[in-house]
């Protein structure tokens, strides 16, 4: 055979092959049912794809078997999914990815990653459209959807999918998830335990954030006289470094152990008129009260500050003039079912128990793993020290009661790790490293049965690594060695807290 005709006979045979897999993806359309209704089913080339809503290109995708579903288990629910599945080179695994905030769209980008990872990937709009929480007015089923049946239908009609198209079940399903899709992996964790063999839940939003950002609004900007404008952010933050950041023996503009770290925003006071290089009395008050827990009128704390460390993105809780739609949606809509509720009412000690009676067993997240850890499920927990959003506190009490409620006494356990990761803001960005590869983390796990310990992860400016850093499994942190590049992971190790 000359070269040619043998180029050309492999040529024919993959067309025939690709031909034969759109034949194959095409009859996925029969693969509806009462509550499953297939809107497409058709094979995507190799390349680009332009997402349905044209809000952007997604490049370098391999071919795919592209399915988008209408899910209905019940009359009120209306649940988009897709469903893309490799061609070739499928790694013979199924990865789920999560939603952020109030869902109501498909994370793509999410989906294009998994997918050139050769993983059959899924996602879920939550049940609705729009990133308003409006949805959630009369709709208790759309809550339920939204908070944990929606993740879980879709995983269901995922994983038939794949047995449809592939003739074969995944070998490994995972779910990868940051803030809202935090939530979602670890309330599938603790609802179908043997539904996931690892999740990758980041930053998980915790509900009760939302009674605490209504709680900051109304100490911090409901008058103006206690704002901070945001030009003052840069001398704050420089404050709390000066008191912080060398403490865990390193002076890198990082605070390794923000939880030891006490500032007294006194020394920023005016010493006459307000200026822009100081604080007024009231606006040392309204620091103070940031970097301090949401408590009720008896002292309790209902939920953990923002971190020292947060200073520079303090527009996102405290910047006012009102609260970001995002917290201020599950009282309007939700609680009070009624659009027009003034955040300004706010009293934590009553709102807070009306919010948390009607999450409990739907969006409240639920500590009990032990089924999950029973499967041999395998869970890696990460939450940025310096997320505005979110206070990281929240996961460290969740970490903690999970091993309490499946009498974990290990100082590792085998099955889950938590990695608080110095600087990072929320799920991204911020002042420490922000990247690592949490898949192969996860595969490496599940796998391979190698429990992540030290993880090192990368810091980039202007899309060049800058500065790596070893994360460390809590309770450790990264401890400088003392000699060598302090942007270099391998002059820092893990240590256990003294
Ligand atoms: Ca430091």
């Amino acid at each position: 055979m000359t070269r040619w005709t043998f180029s050309a006979a492999v040529l024919m045979a993959a067309l025939a092959t690709a031909c034969a897999w759109g034949q194959v993806c095409e009859r996925l359309q029969q693969a509806g049912s009462s509550s499953v209704s297939i809107a497409t089913a058709k094979t995507i080339a190799a390349g680009a794809f332009t997402t349905p809503e044209g809000k952007g290109s997604l490049t370098s995708l391999p071919a795919f078997c592209r399915v988008a579903a209408r899910l209905k288990p019940t009359s009120d629910s209306a649940i988009g999914i897709e469903v893309w599945l490799p061609v070739m080179g499928w790694n013979g695994k199924y990865l789920a990815v999560g939603s952020g905030g109030w869902g109501g769209s498909i994370a793509y980008d999410a989906m294009a990653e998994a997918l050139r990872r050769g993983y059959a990937t899924s996602a879920t709009d939550d049940g609705h459209t729009g990133s308003s929480g409006s949805f959630l007015m009369g709709h208790p089923e759309k809550f339920v959807d939204f908070a944990y049946r929606a993740e879980h239908e879709m995983t269901v009609e995922a994983k038939v999918l794949i047995k449809a198209f592939y003739g074969r079940d995944a070998r490994y399903s995972y779910w990868n998830g940051c803030s809202g899709g935090g939530r979602e992996g670890l309330l599938q964790a603790a609802r179908f335990p043997d539904e996931f063999d690892g999740i990758i839940a980041g930053d998980p939003a915790n509900v009760r954030r939302n009674a605490w950002a209504l709680w900051l609004a109304n100490r911090t900007f409901k008058d103006p006289a206690d704002a901070i404008p945001p030009s003052k952010y840069p001398i704050i933050h420089q404050a709390v470094l000066n008191a912080c950041d060398a403490k865990d023996g390193v002076k890198d503009g990082l605070i390794e152990d923000p939880e030891s770290c006490q500032v007294d925003f006194g020394q920023l006071a005016c010493k006459a008129e307000d200026r822009a290089d100081c604080l007024t009395e009231r606006q040392v008050h309204t620091a103070q009260t940031i970097i301090s827990p949401a408590t009720d009128a008896k002292g309790n704390v209902y939920f953990p500050r923002l971190e020292p460390g947060t200073e520079l993105r303090w527009a996102r809780l405290a910047g006012g003039p009102a609260p970001a739609d995002l917290f201020l949606d599950q009282f309007r809509y939700l609680v009070y079912q009624d659009p027009n509720w003034d955040w300004r009412s706010f009293d934590l000690e009553r709102d807070a128990a009306k919010a948390n009676a009607i999450n409990k067993d739907v969006d409240e997240l639920d500590s009990n793993l032990a089924a999950f850890a029973r499967h041999h499920g395998k869970l890696l927990l990460y939450h940025g020290w310096a997320d505005q959003q979110v206070a990281p506190g929240s996961t460290i009490e969740f970490y903690k009661s999970v091993l309490q409620e499946t009498g974990n006494s290990a100082d590792l356990p085998e099955w889950i790790r938590l990695y608080m990761m110095p600087g990072m803001g929320h799920c991204s960005g911020g002042e420490g490293p922000d990247t690592f590869d949490k898949i192969g983390v996860l595969e490496d796990w599940v796998e391979h049965g190698k429990a992540p310990k030290e993880i090192v992860a990368a810091h980039r400016s202007s899309g060049k690594v800058d500065r790596t850093r070893p994360l460390c499994p809590y309770p450790q942190a990264s401890h400088y060695k003392g000699s060598g590049s302090i942007d270099d992971a391998k002059n820092f190790s893990c240590v256990s807290a003294p």
